[in-house]
């Protein structure tokens, strides 16, 4: 074994060897070696870590996701006030603002134009080099800590070359569009809510509570001015994208350098068709004076500064023609009306169908198969119908109207009193039926990998499953008989088919498709209940009384139970051996699990559990509680308005829990 000193020297080198990787890789895009090289250095820095834990330092490329769940995000006041940016829409109101700066310059002034980036905004702190903190604009003096998920982002350097006392830098965290699209697909797998556009998903990634989500996702980072520190050399914006760049961070690689405003209006004209050939989203153009004493000299209005302006697109609009109407049918009947349309590029892609949303929507454009259309991408993701062209109607243009019978199984559809949705009230709608299983095989719910929608067509159309219970009584030469379906793949799917048989009612009670019951409702009510039977008699008043359980949920409850189909889906899947209660909690012999012998304190409030049952899980899996935090608390569980034991182990650097991440933790390690 090294000695500490041997280990050291060895850690400090690994680091600058990673540290350059990185550099050469996420910011110069010119990597030296291989990943397999790369990994090779990274495990035995972990390997080395590991061994002599006392040499773990936060900067250390290892620490990426190094930190615990937080129960909230603390306020961080920013160094300087940090401005939002008056806009420009067209080359007139660049000249305005040209105009205005001369004025006050008393003279010539040369601009540099960078692409404005659709994300959000970070400071980044640095002290001697090591990065400190990260956060959010806010309201522009005082944001949220955001430091343990920006430090997962891979081009974030954790540790710089140059060594200012104090670094503050300004700059936007974003998702590039391929990261979004993957994502988005992910999520609808799963059956969650997919994010409307990039910059949606870049801060709903970076306001995570738990930086393992933020390290899942890709993000990228592009700085682009100094507020605190930097070198004394740096004279102009031109310099401080080099000098940032040579410093180690991240900087976008288009940008000019313009020498008067016609310079810069042609520039920005000439992003116009070139804006989608970015890996990320731009919404416009920053204009900036280029020399920094001219900003100092033209100051700020309580708003914005006067030496940069942003150059807006405008929305994208173009006309197509909408050749048909269809109708699709999702998981729970919903008819939605689909324009198909003549392909039109629009925002950089190929645009052939648009959704209409409903029957009401319809009515109130006016929109007749054969009419002209104007059409636009808003926030530059859902194509979107935004009036018609009535004036070009020809005659011939048809009026829509919503089938009275399912396209897909010439089911009944009604349109239920408040609702905007049409349905097919069919329960063997094969369309549905698709949906339904999708959903019940999701990652979420049943959690049965390999069943995708090419396989789940063909259970459904050979008529082998009529109902999700169906899966259970698959045999293996029912699925060898299918296309392209192995001995092997066959096996594989009969394991994880039986392995979602103890999944847990949690995901179960998701897996079932009840109407608004998502994945946290669903571990709600199986917390509460701890079967489906007691769940299935839960009357309305006795729900509703649930924390985050409300009217409408507990309603859709009530309902789906009251329907003797779903009634008779639930004996079939316990017949078919699913495990319908919550999963017993065994108790744990000491060293089989990782709460074992480790200490816990509990704080405030928790909403879904009594505290009493807290301290009972821990115990059950080994762990102590303790009512003081100290040097030996491993962990500190805190739930609403914690007391002063929080500041304790903050000050102690004692991991903090909150409520989800206890839970996570305790779920995780039961299994
Ligand atoms: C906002 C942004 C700026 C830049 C890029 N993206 C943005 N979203 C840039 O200067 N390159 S500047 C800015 C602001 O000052 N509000």
């Amino acid at each position: 074994m090294p000695s500490l000193e041997l280990a050291q020297d060895r850690v400090e080198e690994l680091r600058r060897e990673i540290r350059r990787h990185d550099y050469q890789y996420y910011v110069l895009d010119n990597p030296l070696v291989s990943d397999a090289e790369y990994d090779r250095l990274m495990r035995e820095l972990v390997a080395l870590e590991t061994e002599h834990p006392r040499l773990v330092v936060p900067d250390s490329p290892t620490q990426r996701v190094g930190g615990q769940p937080l129960a909230g995000f603390q306020s961080v006041g920013h160094p300087v006030a940090l401005l939002s940016l008056d806009n420009a829409f067209e080359a007139a109101e660049l000249r305005d603002f040209d105009r205005r700066v001369q004025q006050l310059a008393g003279g010539a002034v040369d601009y540099v134009v960078e692409p404005k980036i659709d994300g959000l905004t970070v400071v980044l702190a640095y002290e001697n080099g090591s990065f400190i903190q990260a956060a959010t604009r806010g309201d522009g003096l005082t944001g949220e800590d955001v430091t343990q998920n920006v430090r997962t982002i891979r081009l974030m350097p954790l540790a710089l070359g140059e060594h200012d006392s104090r670094l503050a830098v300004r700059g936007e965290v974003f998702m590039p569009k391929s990261a979004f699209a993957r994502l988005n697909e992910e999520r609808d797998s799963r059956g969650e809510a997919p994010f409307a556009n990039p910059r949606n998903a870049a801060a709903g990634s970076i306001r995570q509570l738990d930086p393992r989500i933020t390290a899942g996702r890709t993000l990228g980072i592009f700085l682009y001015q100094v507020l605190v520190g930097g070198s004394r050399e740096v004279a102009t914006q031109a310099e401080t994208l080099a000098w940032l760049r040579q410093t180690g961070f991240s900087v976008q690689q288009e940008w000019r350098h313009c020498r008067d405003i016609d310079e810069v209006i042609a520039y920005c004209a000439s992003w116009a068709d070139r804006r989608h050939d970015l890996a990320y989203e731009i919404d416009g153009l920053v204009v900036k004076v280029n020399s920094l004493e001219l900003q100092g000299r033209l100051g700020s209005t309580s708003k914005s500064p006067r030496w940069a302006i942003a150059f807006k697109f405008p929305a994208e609009q173009v006309v197509t023609r909408i050749q048909d109407i269809i109708v699709r049918v999702g998981r729970t009947g919903v008819l939605t009306p689909t324009a198909i349309l003549e392909p039109v590029q629009v925002s950089g892609a190929t645009v052939s169908r648009a959704t209409l949303h409903n029957e009401d929507m319809i009515r109130a454009k006016d929109i007749r198969i054969g009419d002209y259309v104007l059409l636009q991408r808003a926030g530059d993701v859902i194509p979107e119908v935004v009036s018609v062209f009535e004036e070009r109607r020809s005659g011939s243009e048809r009026i829509f109207e919503m089938p009275k019978t399912c396209p897909e199984c010439g089911g009944k559809v009604v349109r239920l009193e408040g609702e905007a949705a049409n349905r097919c009230t069919s329960i063997t709608c094969p369309a549905q039926l698709k949906e339904m299983f999708l959903h019940f095989v999701s990652r979420a719910a049943m959690d049965i990998e390999g069943m995708g929608p090419a396989l789940v067509n063909q259970l459904v159309e050979t008529g082998m499953v009529q109902d999700v219970a169906d899966l259970y009584g698959l045999s293996k030469e029912q699925l060898t008989s299918l296309e392209r379906m192995g001995d092997k793949s066959a096996e594989n799917i009969l394991a994880a088919i039986d392995k979602s048989r103890n999944r847990g009612l949690a995901p179960l009670i998701f897996a079932l498709g009840i109407r608004f019951v998502g994945t946290r409702a669903s571990e709600i009510l199986a917390d509460r209940y701890r079967g489906m039977d007691a769940l299935a008699a839960a009357a309305d008043e006795q729900l509703t009384q649930i924390p985050e359980i409300g009217p409408k949920i507990a309603a859709s409850i009530v309902d789906y139970f009251r329907n003797e189909q779903a009634r008779q889906l639930l004996a079939k899947l316990s017949r078919a051996g699913v495990l319908m209660e919550q999963a017993q909690r065994e108790p744990v012999a000491a060293g089989e699990s990782p709460l074992a012998g480790k200490q816990f304190v509990l704080t405030g409030t928790l909403s879904s559990l009594a505290r009493g049952e807290a301290e009972n899980l821990i115990r059950g899996l080994g762990g102590k509680v303790s009512s003081s935090v100290s040097k030996k608390t491993d962990y500190l569980v805190a739930g609403s308005d914690p007391g002063s034991k929080y500041g304790k182990a903050v000050g102690l650097a004692v991991p903090i829990l909150d409520e989800e991440a206890f839970k996570r933790l305790v779920t995780a390690h039961q299994e």
